[in-house]
């Protein structure tokens, strides 16, 4: 991951009503903005879309938009308002600075400013849990997903619960090929990883097993998917959370529930969720611990 990269943007310059003093209160006067986001460019060089970086359009409407917003007497407040307005799930870090250059000090100044610091949801470091599917469909799949279980742990991942093996009828899009059935797991686990670096993580140890992509939903010897991350809601593409296909697939669902009864996705609880997929084939084969 190249997690120094920066989007610098300076000088975003709007008028608003904040400060302490009551004539601040009516008559708006300038702020300047300057911030800077680390966001990793490299998926964004490689496929030359910006979908795939932070918009630097976008971030100043945003910034503008809070300035010219409600009134707030403090800028270390309208700091954090910027701060929160343009946090999004790309951004590694974002550092924000509120200048006031005619704030009111009754002597000649150059500026006064307030910068403030903050990492972004999925690269902060901060004990969370991790809900983790896994699953394999070739060359002795149990064998692949057990391994891979006892892999977290020797990596120093804290593995808390491993569901039971279950067998699960391949789930497939509309035409694709058959495959033999896949053994699907659920571990979940504590970790400071945060989620951007426990993915490429996880993208190892599928490498390690012999991972291969060449196509959607094909066969495979391992598959690690982060289903859950306390909560964490993320629309960025590279890692979706929770994880947008979990709620329709039994395979995921069941082995959850057996290690957390009390789950839920987006508020609802998985349990429910199963009730809805009760005609995808699972069958539980065995603990993941080997037992
Ligand atoms: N994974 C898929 C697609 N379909 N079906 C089952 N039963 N189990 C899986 O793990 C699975 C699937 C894509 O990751
Ligand atoms: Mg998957
Ligand atoms: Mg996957």
């Amino acid at each position: 991951m190249a997690l120094n990269d920066a989007i610098r943007l300076t000088g975003v310059r709007a008028f608003g009503t904040h400060g302490v003093l009551e004539a601040e209160h009516r008559q708006p006067q300038e702020f300047v903005v300057d911030v800077e986001l680390l966001v990793d460019m490299e998926r964004a060089a490689r496929t030359d879309d910006v979908s795939q970086t932070v918009n630097y359009a976008l971030v100043a409407d945003k910034i503008v938009a809070v300035i010219e917003g409600e009134h707030c007497d403090l800028i270390e407040t309208l700091a954090h308002r910027i701060l929160n307005a343009i946090m999004d799930p790309r951004v590694v870090s974002a550092e924000v600075v509120v200048h006031k250059p005619n704030a009111p000090i009754e002597h000649p100044f150059a500026d006064v400013s307030v910068s403030i610091m903050r990492e972004g949801p999925l690269f902060a470091e901060k004990q969370r849990n991790y809900v983790i599917a896994i699953g394999s469909n070739l060359d002795n799949p149990e064998e692949h997903v057990r391994r891979a279980i006892a892999e977290l742990s020797d990596f120093g991942e804290w593995v808390d619960d491993v569901s039971s093996l279950y067998r699960t009828t391949p789930v497939l899009a509309p035409g694709q090929d058959p495959q033999p059935d896949y053994i699907n797991a659920v571990v979940s686990i504590t970790s400071p990883t945060p989620p951007m670096a426990m993915l490429e993580f996880l993208h190892m140890v599928e490498e390690a097993h012999g991972r291969t992509r060449t196509e959607h939903w094909g066969a495979r010897t391992l598959d690690l998917d982060i289903i859950n991350v306390s909560g964490v809601v993320s629309d960025y593409p590279v890692l979706m959370l929770p994880h947008p296909r979990a709620h329709e697939r039994r395979f995921v669902l069941e082995p959850w529930l057996e290690i957390d009864p009390l789950a839920d996705l987006n508020g609802t609880p998985i349990s429910q969720l199963l009730a809805d997929v009760a005609d995808q084939h699972v069958v539980k084969v065995g603990f993941g611990d080997g037992n």
